[in-house]
């Protein structure tokens, strides 16, 4: 079935300002690339920490949480007959919001009074009104996911006893991870930074603050991941005329990631003095158990791409690679964005093995392994799915030219970002820091050693430009310009030998509840801990 048109429009709404953000921060992207490789000087009105907050908020969290919004949002109403007209209000209520809060913000960023990164944490200080259009942008998410949850909650009670799509149940774990995560967010915008900014308050806690923007900040990365998983699990093997490989494992996968991907925040904060390693020991570990849903999706795709390359007839052992759709971009860019998960994923356990991290943190080499995570594995998904998923909601057609000049654009994003994050991780071995100006420190011995690797990273930059100019061109294309016809919302069935799946993976309050027990094992005593033995210099008890 098609999905309802004002379902359709409401996605594409939000799939509008998610590459609006991108754009705006592509431009950014380059100027940075640009300003520290020493290709250009910024003028005296624009600042380095300005761009680069504009950057990371933008691409990190703008375009991101729109997109995945409002593909969720279309899967929703494709898998379970359309919304109803309460989902479909809180679908626009919370994009209305959104949009409010991040015009508000990226206001802020570019009048210079939110410098503060996209990791906003104290103590850098921004307007208040930044942290006002971060609540609000927040609060938006949440009445969208209501909306959701809503739609799922009634297919449930009007089909009792049957398993859910699994689309629906996927996107209902992103959601309850986003809630969870954005709970500790919450806490830190609402208590601590807008008093703190408004001048209500002197000082805050600026552990606490940390502590809690890394609550939300590791989930968050998972928060991009499993939206295109879900286009892994669910799309691909139906581009690629295969079957869902298992739809137990796909569905304990993410319930995995669910429980995992929070209590893990201390990785980020391995070289923070003020927790102790007793803490960091037990995060460390639950990091390396969120590796294994990761694993479980890599074998789960290597079954489905042999699995269907064996039903078009190949024989020989690794004969089922030739059989996959190389030539169709819906498949070949999240499919590079496979490949380049695996190095991506590698760096990933490399900064979380404790003494490692001691080498790579703050260093180049993480900005190198977010790049291929987020800005390579999972953007080359959004933009595989944007491919079928704005010609199916616009009513147009994918065309040939279209389909090979996404090839293109998916070559020149990763020939780009091979060379931009290949550099990164390099100089990151070898010191050089992250989140620096060229004229901070850069220009000295030290850093001029840097520098040819810095020239690799502005070309890479460069070329992602490009890449990226040439997405938003195919994007407008396919929303405005492509032939009508109907485009494909492709849901794969389930392989033909599934067992039926175990109901308990759809119970989630016993979910829920776990997940609420290994938050308060890793985080309980932590915070409880700062709070009454604040570190030296910071705020007594009673402001945070
Ligand atoms: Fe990370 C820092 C650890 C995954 C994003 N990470 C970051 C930051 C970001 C980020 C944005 O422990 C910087 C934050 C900041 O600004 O400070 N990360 C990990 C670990 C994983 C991991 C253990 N990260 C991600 C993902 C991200 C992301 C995913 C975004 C989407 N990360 C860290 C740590 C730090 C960190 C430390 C802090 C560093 C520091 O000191 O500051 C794991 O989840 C990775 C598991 C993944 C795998 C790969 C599985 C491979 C698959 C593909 C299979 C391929 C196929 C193709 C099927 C084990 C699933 C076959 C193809 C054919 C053609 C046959």
């Amino acid at each position: 079935t098609a999905i309802p048109k004002r379902d359709a429009k409401m996605s594409l709404a939000y799939l509008v300002i998610a590459f609006l953000a991108f754009g705006i921060g592509a431009i950014a992207g380059l100027l940075q690339g640009l300003v520290r490789g020493g290709v250009i000087e910024l003028p005296d009105w624009l600042n380095y920490y300005q761009i680069l907050t504009a950057h990371g908020v933008l691409m990190a969290l703008i375009f991101t949480t729109f997109f995945i919004i409002g593909f969720m949002y279309s899967g929703i109403s494709k898998t379970t007959g359309g919304l109803s007209n309460f989902s479909f209000k809180a679908g626009w209520i919370g994009w209305a919001m959104m949009f409010f809060g991040t015009s508000m913000a990226t206001a802020a960023i570019l009048l210079n009074e939110a410098s503060v990164l996209y990791t906003f944490y104290a103590p850098l200080k921004a307007t208040p009104w930044f942290y006002v259009g971060a609540a609000l942008l927040v609060v938006g998410s949440w009445v969208a996911a209501l909306g959701m949850l809503v739609n799922y909650a009634k297919w449930r009670k009007h089909n009792p006893g049957q398993v859910s799509p699994l689309f629906a149940f996927m996107t209902v774990a992103t959601l309850v991870l986003w809630l969870i995560a954005t709970s500790g967010l919450a806490v830190m915008v609402l208590f601590q930074l807008i008093p703190w900014s408004f001048g209500w308050v002197a000082e805050v806690n600026i552990l606490l603050s940390r502590m809690l923007f890394w609550f939300f900040g590791h989930p968050l990365v998972y928060f991009w991941l499993m939206p295109a998983y879900i286009a892994w699990y669910v799309c691909i093997p139906k581009i690629i005329g295969g079957k869902v490989f298992s739809d137990s494992l796909a569905r304990l996968a993410f319930l995995l990631l669910v429980l995992f991907s929070i209590p893990v925040g201390f990785h980020h904060q391995l070289m923070e003095p003020g927790i102790s390693e007793k803490w960091k020991f037990i995060h460390v570990i639950l990091t390396l158990a969120v590796v294994v849903p990761s694993l479980l999706t890599a074998f789960s795709m290597f079954a489905v791409f042999e699995t269907a390359g064996r039903r078009k007839g190949a024989k020989s052992m690794f004969g089922w690679f030739t059989k996959l759709p190389w030539k169709d971009v819906r498949f070949f860019a999240p499919m590079v964005g496979m490949l380049m998960f695996i190095p991506a994923g590698l760096g990933g356990i490399i900064n979380a093995s404790n003494q490692m991290n001691a080498v790579v943190h703050n260093t180049m080499w993480v900005v190198g392994h977010f790049h291929l995570t987020v800005a390579t594995s999972v953007v080359l998904t959004f933009f595989g799915i944007s491919y079928w998923l704005v010609p199916a909601l616009s009513g147009r057609k994918l065309t040939k030219w279209a389909n090979r000049l996404g090839i293109l654009q998916t070559l020149i994003w990763t020939v780009g970002m091979s060379f931009m994050s290949g550099a990164m991780h390099t100089m990151g071995l070898q010191g050089a820091p992250r989140r620096t100006d060229f004229t901070t420190y850069l220009d000295s011995v030290l850093g001029l050693s840097w520098m040819p690797y810095y020239k690799v990273m502005a070309f890479g930059g460069a070329m992602l430009f490009v890449g990226g100019m040439l997405m938003i061109g195919l994007f407008l294309y396919l929303l405005c310009f492509a032939p009508k016809g109907q485009e494909e919302f492709p849901i794969a069935e389930l392989g033909d030998n599934h067992e039926p799946t175990p109901r308990i993976l759809e119970r989630w309050r016993v979910w829920i509840a776990v997940s609420a027990v290994l938050i308060l094992l890793a985080y309980g005593y932590p915070i409880y801990d700062i709070i009454q033995n604040p570190a030296p210099g910071a705020p007594p008890l009673r402001t945070w």
